[in-house]
């Protein structure tokens, strides 16, 4: 894989036996054995660390980041669940989140796709709408001192993104059509590139799916923001939110304070 030396210097290292568990993002200790080439003989403790799992293994997706920018398109349509994933996997990695609504040059889609999006507004995240191919200037106030990775899935304009922040980068950017097929210009690795000396933004591959197998349920319930007040407060310690008596968040629910849509949200990804 590629390490970059202190001094900007890109060289190939390999990782020791089978140690893997490298990620984009890490900091590691390497031993040059030549000139352009190396061991990795150990990663640096990560301040954060972003992966996906399902019952059968985990895949990092990055280490180190300090927000995670989910990046959604109207076309081709994005999942919501999908986004909410990205949102408690945030929130458990203790990681800013910000959402981008790209290719709003496809106006009418567009409009729609932000009444979906306004409950995560409402919630708390932020939220910004840009056109990718014509002007990213508004994502650039959110990006200074931090470490971002852009995460999202396949065809949402990722890559786009980050060609109109570096346009000296060129990444290969693809249809999702040409994705499709044996693609060559879909992004298969994540890929770390400096904004400036204090900002740096990752690029990722796609996902089709975000696997939360290693998150347990009272995570993923701190991780639904606008729950927090009302934890610990339903009548039965283990409440499930579904039906018990004296439940907290239904009330909330009820009264407005917490809506619908998150709930069910909540339910499908804690699996009760
Ligand atoms: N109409 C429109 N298309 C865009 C925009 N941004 C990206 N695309 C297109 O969406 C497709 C996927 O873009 P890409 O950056 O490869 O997406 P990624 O898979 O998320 O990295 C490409 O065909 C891009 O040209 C945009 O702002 N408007
Ligand atoms: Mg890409
Ligand atoms: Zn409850």
């Amino acid at each position: 894989m590629a390490i970059e030396l202190p001094n900007a210097r890109i060289i190939t290292c390999v990782t020791r036996g089978k140690k893997t568990g490298v990620a984009c993002g890490d900091y590691v200790q390497i031993k040059l054995t030549e000139a352009t080439h190396g061991v990795i003989e150990s990663v640096m403790p990560r301040t954060s660390l972003l992966y996906r799992s399902d019952a059968f293994r985990e895949k990092i997706i990055a280490a180190n980041v300090t927000q995670i920018i989910i990046v959604v398109a109207a076309v081709p349509s994005f999942y919501e669940e999908l986004l909410n994933r990205c949102l408690i996997a945030a929130e458990v990695a203790g990681t800013k989140a910000l959402i981008v609504l790209n290719k709003s040059d496809m106006v009418t889609q567009t409009q729609q796709a932000l009444e979906t999006l306004q409950l995560y507004c409402d919630t708390g995240y932020a939220l910004i709408t840009l056109c990718a191919k014509q002007d990213v200037t508004a994502l650039r106030p959110y990006l200074g001192g931090h470490t971002s990775v852009l995460v999202g899935q396949s065809g949402m304009g990722k890559s786009s993104i980050i060609n109109a922040l570096l346009p000296d980068v060129k990444i290969r950017t693809a249809a999702i059509s040409t994705a499709l097929d044996s693609g060559t210009h879909t992004t298969t690795a994540a890929h770390l590139y400096h904004l400036d000396a204090n900002s740096h933004l990752i690029d990722s591959p796609g996902l089709q799916e975000f696997g939360l197998h290693h998150f347990d349920r009272a995570q993923i319930e701190h991780a639904f923001i606008e729950f927090r007040p009302y934890l610990g407060t339903c009548k039965f310690n283990d409440c499930k939110h579904q039906h018990e008596p004296g439940c907290r968040v239904l009330q909330a629910v009820s009264e407005g304070k917490i809506n619908a849509r998150r709930l069910t949200a909540y339910h499908a990804l804690a699996g009760c």
